[in-house]
């Protein structure tokens, strides 16, 4: 049995009646294109339909908790559509200042508190990482490696199941 990533799904999801929303950094772009397509690849297959996807760009890290807020309203408010879950995907990678600290901060603390306020699951879809090379392994860029794009998915899927769209 693997003892870190997220085990074994504890059920079989039906997707099929969700709605999802993509909010994703420009920053860092090759990264998060492979986060991303991994994302929407395990939608799809717990079997959320193409057009049940709603995918927006911000430009970085920091503007996830804003976009993440914002893109609920907007869909709700544009074309009726209302969401079961979103995931707000990043990729934060440490410089040679003290941005990294500040942006993982501010911006994992404003994530998890939009759990708070607002009633769909916010799913934490932002590497933190020390290199370029942590971030390719996580993005299931390099050989073997596993695609946490494909974590995020597979979470918004189930907490909306579980929590949203329960009956
Ligand atoms: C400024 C900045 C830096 C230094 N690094 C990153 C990063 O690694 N990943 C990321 O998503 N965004 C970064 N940003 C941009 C900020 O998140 C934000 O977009 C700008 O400070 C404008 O508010």
């Amino acid at each position: 049995m693997a003892i870190k990533g997220l085990g074994v799904v504890d059920q079989k999801y039906d997707g099929s009646n969700l709605k999802i929303g993509i909010v994703h950094a420009r920053w860092n772009t090759a990264i998060i294109d492979a986060l991303v397509s991994g994302a929407i690849k395990k939608l799809k297959e717990f079997g959320v339909k193409e057009e049940n996807i709603f995918v927006e760009t911000v430009p970085g890290s920091f503007e996830l908790p804003f976009g993440t807020r914002k893109l609920q309203e907007k869909l709700r408010k544009t074309v009726g559509v209302e969401l079961d879950a979103i995931i707000p995907i990043g990729v934060l990678i440490k410089g040679s200042t003290m941005h990294f600290e500040y942006i993982c901060d501010s911006t994992t603390n404003a994530l998890m508190r939009l759990n708070e306020t607002l009633e769909i699951p916010v799913i934490f879809g932002v590497l933190t990482v020390l290199t370029e090379e942590q971030a390719e392994v996580r993005a299931g860029l390099k050989p073997g490696m596993h695609n946490h794009g494909e974590d995020w998915g597979a979470a918004a899927v189930e907490m909306a199941t579980k929590f949203v769209k329960y009956e």
